[in-house]
């Protein structure tokens, strides 16, 4: 009977696959703290740079004949050994990359390697009657195509956001099953990020695959947050999926609070709440405080650790749970600069926090695009504050109106995943974008869509800057009129304004009267090459430039916070130099060996006074 009862529901499944089954299931809140099975682990691979596997010799793609069968995806085998079909390719005999992880990092001739590559993962489950189920990356870049036992889930573009469909009535009764992907890490002008950056352009499934199993009717979604500007009122809602989903019971139970409290789900299947919570330890960098928060309707209970504190701005001051605070950041790109590669998930991302930790931080920017969700994970629990980022970065197609949708879908899947993390004070909409109307219209359109979805969090974004020849530096792009701070990136001392010691001649004037937060500033130096304060790529040099920058930012009256660029050395494209580079930006305050610059000290010195002045 079971297995008739799946025959039946994957028939029933079948004849809507034309449509609806292309669609992305709205995001699971915390999805891997469900009941999950793995998918991690080898996935063997297929370089296709012809895309041979997706179209026929007439470019017309496989997946969109009549039979929808042909490409690489059918994972076909020869039927007989007597008279083998052609088939020219075989998942299981070719090589097996590790998944989270980027192919460029794992093949020495994948390292420049720009677009498609197939990755197929076979696995065992037994799907069980009543129960649904859920296939779930937590990244591929960029474009990816999945199918799931050969036929079609979806399509996903942008890299750094989750990718989740639902596969119930999907899998094979019989408990064999295979995924396969196309993953296409080909720039496009019209993308998110666009073909220019400063980034290595990873390719491949870069974060965890599992498949999420959830009740009939269970708990899509849920924030657990403190009202805004209010330390003593406790918000939000609990959201239900499935046919039962209306009138049910919800409870929310801070036992450690002694919060307990049910309640019942609307026409939609959500259930809001505000209770006085006055007796809540507040999260800070000090004190990260987590509550076990369990939320459970019917048989099944999701667990979360969530720290409740505010954020606010008040004149030029950053207000965390009501007190003026300092933000001792550093920016960090998702990347172990020891692989060098994407960071695959825990080990690398505490490597990295801590080393963020020992500068002194309280404070991170997680740039330039959505990082690893156990990255926020970490930094709740090691009480690091978050600028959060989409990657609007430099010249997007502003006109294009499929760009913005896509910038917004990226930064409302940003929020989504965010949102029940006290850890994140700041949602960016964009880094370094150039002046214009086009651009101000879509920069704008997007903090509204922030607020939207988030009014409890500071919006901003890494703003230019212009001088004029009396060494003036100012700050008046239109967009910060629409932003909570003022950030923007300055790098006096490297990119212009002459050597390290020059540079403290420069003044600032700057148009808004909110707390100022200096985005990035910075400056290569080769770990270990020696030289004078105006010996480029030195040492040195970087410990100079961090010196006169510190000195020249601290005549800005609303300074209230920094994230110099960057925490580690990092691979880009764009850094040619053959001696000094070598493929890598190195104005990493840690060098690509895990060494620390003399600039770290710098900074970190600055960071205790800081300390002492604020907390
Ligand atoms: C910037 C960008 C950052 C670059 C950095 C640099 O302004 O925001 O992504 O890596 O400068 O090193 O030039």
């Amino acid at each position: 009977p079971l297995k008739l009862l799946l025959a039946l529901v994957l028939g029933v499944a079948g004849l809507f696959a034309g449509s609806s089954a292309l669609a992305q299931t709205s995001l699971i809140q915390n999805a891997p703290a469900r009941r999950v099975l793995s998918l991690n682990g080898s996935w063997n691979y297929i370089i296709d740079p012809y895309e041979n596997g997706f179209y026929d010799y007439r470019r017309e793609a496989f997946d969109k004949s009549a039979s929808g069968k042909g490409g690489y995806y059918d994972n076909q085998k020869p039927s007989t050994a007597q008279e083998p079909e052609l088939i020219e390719y075989d998942f299981d005999h070719s090589a097996a990359l590790q998944v989270p992880g980027d192919w460029n990092s794992q093949d020495p001739k994948l390292l420049y390697y720009e677009g498609t590559i197939w990755l197929k993962k076979s696995f065992r489950i037994t799907p069980t009657a009543g129960k649904r189920y859920f296939l779930y990356f937590g990244a591929i870049n960029y474009e990816a195509h999945i199918y799931l036992n050969g036929k079609k889930l979806g399509m996903h573009q942008g890299g750094f956001t989750p990718i989740q469909y639902e596969v119930t009535g999907k899998l094979n009764p019989s408990g064999d099953n295979f995924v396969v992907v196309k993953a296409d890490n080909t720039r496009h002008l019209d993308a998110v990020p666009t073909i220019n950056t400063d980034w290595w352009n990873y390719g491949g499934i870069t974060r965890d695959v599992f498949i999420a199993e959830a009740p009939e009717t269970f708990i899509v979604d849920y924030k657990v947050q403190l009202a805004k500007d209010n330390m003593s009122q406790l918000t939000g809602y609990v959201q239900l999926d499935g046919a039962g989903k209306s009138g049910q019971s919800v409870t929310l139970n801070i036992t450690e609070a002694g919060i307990k409290q049910t309640l019942k789900t609307d026409g939609d299947g959500r259930a809001t709440f505000s209770l006085p919570a006055k007796k809540l330890k507040l999260w800070s960098p000090q004190n990260p405080k987590l509550y076990v928060v369990a939320l459970s309707s019917g048989s099944e209970t999701v667990q979360d650790k969530i720290g409740f504190r505010t954020i606010q701005t008040r004149g030029q001051d950053i207000l965390l749970n009501g007190k003026s605070t300092f933000l001792r950041g550093i920016s960090i790109h998702d990347e172990n600069p020891l692989i060098p590669g994407r960071a695959r998930g825990e080990g690398d991302l505490r490597m990295l926090l801590t080393w963020a930790k020992e500068l002194g931080c309280n404070y991170v920017r997680l740039a330039h695009y959505p990082h690893n969700e156990t990255m926020l994970k970490l930094a709740d629990e090691m009480g690091l504050l978050v600028w959060s980022e989409v990657p609007v970065y430099w010249t997007i197609a502003w006109q294009n109106p499929a760009t913005y949708q896509n910038a917004e879908t990226q930064l409302s899947d940003l929020i989504s995943m965010g949102k029940n993390r006290a850890s994140i004070v700041v949602w960016s909409v964009g880094n370094e974008t150039p002046l214009g109307d086009p651009r101000l219209t879509f920069m704008t359109n997007l903090v509204k869509k922030a607020r939207a979805l988030d009014d409890t969090r500071l919006i901003a974004a890494a703003l230019e800057l212009h001088r004029t020849p009396d060494n003036v530096i100012h700050v008046d792009d239109p967009l910060g009129e629409s932003l909570d701070l003022t950030s923007f990136n300055e790098y006096a001392g490297w990119y212009w304004g002459g050597k390290p010691g020059e540079i403290t001649k420069y003044t600032f004037d700057i148009k808004y009267n909110k707390p100022v937060m200096i985005s990035e500033f910075g400056g290569d130096a080769l770990a270990g090459y020696h030289g004078d304060a105006d010996t480029r790529w030195s040492e040195e040099y970087q410990e100079a430039l961090y010196i006169n920058q510190l000195k020249m930012l601290s005549t800005i009256k609303g300074l209230r916070g920094m994230t110099p660029w960057i925490l580690a050395d990092f691979r880009a494209t764009r850094r040619q130099h053959p001696v000094y580079q070598n493929g890598f930006n190195r104005k990493g305050l840690i060098s690509s060996t895990g060494v620390k610059k003399k600039a770290f000290y710098v900074l970190q010195e600055y960071y205790r006074q800081q300390v002492a002045k604020y907390d």
